[in-house]
């Protein structure tokens, strides 16, 4: 079945309810003043007036008292208050005894956003405990060398030069949906349970190209990529994957990548682990296996304590990300205004490819329907899917669900349980492959809505 079709026919069998919420839910949502008839004089004032000249010219229209306004690089309007919020980590005791909140797990305001590109300055960033360093461009060197014919040392210059590709693609740390304080809490939101992947348009060179150009060696099977912040970040990646699709990027949704994201420049895996993405990356070893550096042998890797696989072993290096999905509106800590129509909407994404179906149940998995898929539909980016709804009043437990196009389904949390030979509830307090379970929101009689993974 098509699910663009099946989506539209739908959309048009809820035309109904869709006519009704211009009285039922928009109205309920704006009580008071504003609500219902249109006011007699709205919109009747003259807009471009002396005195509204001069409020512009001396004040600073839109923006709150004392907000300054920046016509070189623009503010958002002030009542758009949505931001990034730390989930994970901890305070640790710094040097001098004062404690210290590392850069750890900004969470993507996922609920608040639309589309499918996440806006630079919220898109979620984790630097193992310390803030971004402060790199001047000019000054900053990629050196690639190893097993390679040509080592070399690159300028920034020197990387703009070459042929540039520019691509959507998403980024997902492997602890989404573990690592998240909040993660069994009714309480959590789709940003505290999911806010640890983000999509952008990235800018720059293919990898394949530096390798052509250094002349990696047949031999070299692996790279080791290091970044350039003070614990020197690094990661052993396949050199299949680096001659597939890893690119060396510049930019970020048209700009410059920002600290947060690995200024001047980064090592971009698309659909692996985002540990692999290697941010303010200054160099590159060709090898000829992986190095098991600090990370990816202290918290990137799964060792299972119960069950089958329960064998003393860790299990290292599973990079790509599986297909997962979440519903962001209406999601965790959100409330429906009244009974009658409402979009669900959500983001779905797979590091295997492009996603192929969402399918979406509203009565807890008794039944699904297809979602409509937002184009492009990107391979590894964030693909926007909305279905409509109307809301009866009654509890019910709203489920999304994709499959890529690789056929790959988004498991449930038992199905995920019994691959790797555990139970639900060690799932829930052990970091196991990647949790990519589908996620129920529960909607209760007074139209709130509580995570309910717990
Ligand atoms: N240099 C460097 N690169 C890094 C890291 C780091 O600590 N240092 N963290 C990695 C991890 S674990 C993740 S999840 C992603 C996060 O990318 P973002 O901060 O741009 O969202 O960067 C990866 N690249
Ligand atoms: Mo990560």
């Amino acid at each position: 079945m098509d699910p663009k079709k099946s989506g539209r026919r739908q959309f048009l069998r809820n035309g109904a309810a869709l006519a009704a919420i211009a009285v039922g839910a928009v109205a309920a949502k704006t009580v008071g003043a504003q609500g219902g008839q249109v006011p007699q004089n709205w919109n009747v004032q003259p807009l471009d007036t002396p005195e509204t000249r001069e409020k512009a010219l001396n004040g600073t229209p839109g923006l709150a008292p004392g907000q300054q306004f920046d016509a070189i690089y623009g503010v958002r309007s002030r009542y758009v208050t949505s931001g990034r919020i730390g989930g994970v980590g901890a305070y640790y005791t710094g040097p001098d005894g004062k404690a210290i909140r590392p850069f750890l797990g900004a969470l993507t305001p996922i609920q608040d956003l639309h589309g499918a590109i996440t806006p630079a300055p919220l898109h979620f960033s984790l630097t193992h405990g310390y803030l971004p360093p402060d790199i001047d461009p000019r000054e900053h060197r990629l050196l690639i060398h190893g097993m390679v014919d040509r080592p070399k040392v690159f300028t920034m210059e020197d990387i703009y030069r070459l042929p540039s590709v520019t691509r959507a693609h998403f980024l997902e740390c492997n602890g989404n949906g573990y690592m998240n304080a909040m993660r069994k809490s009714p309480d959590a939101t789709a940003q505290s349970t999911h806010g640890l992947t983000s999509c952008s348009i990235w800018t720059g060179v293919r990898a394949s190209t530096i390798m052509e150009l250094v002349g990696a060696q047949k031999s070299g099977t692996w790279i080791v990529a290091e970044g350039a912040e003070g614990a020197h970040h690094s990661k052993s990646i396949p050199m299949w994957k680096v001659m597939d699709d890893a690119l060396i990027v510049y930019a970020q949704n048209g700009e410059p990548v920002r600290p947060e994201q690995g200024f001047p420049l980064r090592l971009l895996c698309p659909g692996f682990e985002a540990i692999n993405s290697i941010k303010f990356l200054r160099r590159i070893k060709v090898v000829d296996s992986p190095y098991f550096q600090q990370r990816e042998t202290s918290g990137y890797q799964t060792v299972i304590t119960e069950g089958d696989y329960n064998d003393g072993k860790a299990r290292w290096f599973q990079f790509e990300m599986g297909p997962k999905s979440v519903i962001s509106r209406p999601s965790g800590g959100m409330r429906l205004s009244s009974t009658g129509y409402f979009e669900i909407t959500g983001l779905a994404w797979s590091g295997a490819g492009a996603v192929r179906r969402v399918e979406i149940s509203t009565d807890n998995g008794k039944t699904w329907k297809d979602a409509e898929l937002d184009g492009p539909v990107v391979p590894k980016a964030h693909t926007r899917f909305t279905f409509p709804w109307t809301w009866d009043g009654q509890e019910t437990v709203l489920l999304s669900r994709t499959t890529d196009d690789r056929g790959q389904v988004q498991p449930t949390l038992a199905e995920i349980g019994k691959i790797w030979g555990v139970s639900e509830a060690y799932l829930q307090t052990h970091q196991i492959g990647h949790p990519n379970a589908i996620q129920p929101w529960r909607v209760k009689a007074d139209g709130r809505v509580y995570n309910a993974i717990s």
